[in-house]
């Protein structure tokens, strides 16, 4: 047991090399995603991941999120392999430099955050596993603002990633921050000052390996 009271304490280490892993990022708030989604990489490949096992889409804002989420896990069950030119599942996102087929045709300009490439990101799923997906991380960052639009995407979103999860029997990894501040943003993507706190990412990458390994046990 770890001597720390929150977080998720000392967790065993689970296999993920035989895992096929998606994420699902939001645009909004680009320096922080950017941060969660190379933290999220990180344990991805450190638990064994294969780097061409993860494929990674964004979508404008955490609004999108689950429908993409949805999505992109139908398309790996439907289809079992990537499509060629423009299926949700083949196509390449905005923060990994490639093209925006997909769900970022939504309605959204590519904005110039959008062309921030993170520093671990090397790769997307193609040429990878045909599997439908193990578990799906997705991530977003609502910042609190005036109105009450914080809390109505927060709820919405939630509800809609249990949901999606609950319906579909693909473990959904909750990456969606609700912030108060931006200073909570970047504590919680480890871009604090002196960098003391911990990539929140991480976290996700991990709870995502352990998930697709025991959704497996589970049959
Ligand atoms: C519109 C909006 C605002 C004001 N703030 C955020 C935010 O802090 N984080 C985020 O992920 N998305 C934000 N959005 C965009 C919405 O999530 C959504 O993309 C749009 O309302 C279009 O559906």
């Amino acid at each position: 047991m770890s001597s720390t009271l929150k977080g998720l304490g000392e967790a065993k280490t689970y296999d993920g090399s035989a895992l096929r892993i998606g994420i699902v990022h939001a645009r909004w708030n680009s320096t922080l995603i950017a941060a969660l989604l190379d933290g999220t990489l990180k344990t991805l490949k450190a638990s064994g991941v294969k780097p061409e096992n993860i494929v990674v889409q964004s979508v404008p804002g955490s609004y999108e999120l689950p429908l993409a989420v949805q999505r992109m896990y139908q398309a790996s069950q439907q289809q079992n392999s990537v499509l060629p030119g423009g299926g949700l599942v083949s196509a390449a996102t905005d923060l990994l430099g490639g093209s925006t087929t997909d769900l970022t045709a939504m309605g959204s300009k590519t904005s110039e955050s959008a062309q921030q490439k993170p520093a671990s990101v090397e790769v997307e799923g193609n040429g990878g596993s045909k599997q439908p997906f193990d578990a799906i991380v997705a991530i977003g960052a609502l910042i609190k603002g005036s109105t009450m639009h914080f809390e109505y995407i927060s709820d919405a979103v939630s509800q809609g990633l249990m949901r999606v999860q609950l319906e579909t029997g693909v473990p959904v990894v909750f990456g969606l921050l609700t912030l108060l501040t931006e200073e909570q943003g970047l504590e919680r993507a480890g871009l604090d000052e002196g960098r003391k706190m911990h990539n929140h990412g991480e976290d996700w990458g991990s709870a995502a390996v352990e998930l697709g390994v025991k959704r497996r046990g589970w049959g």
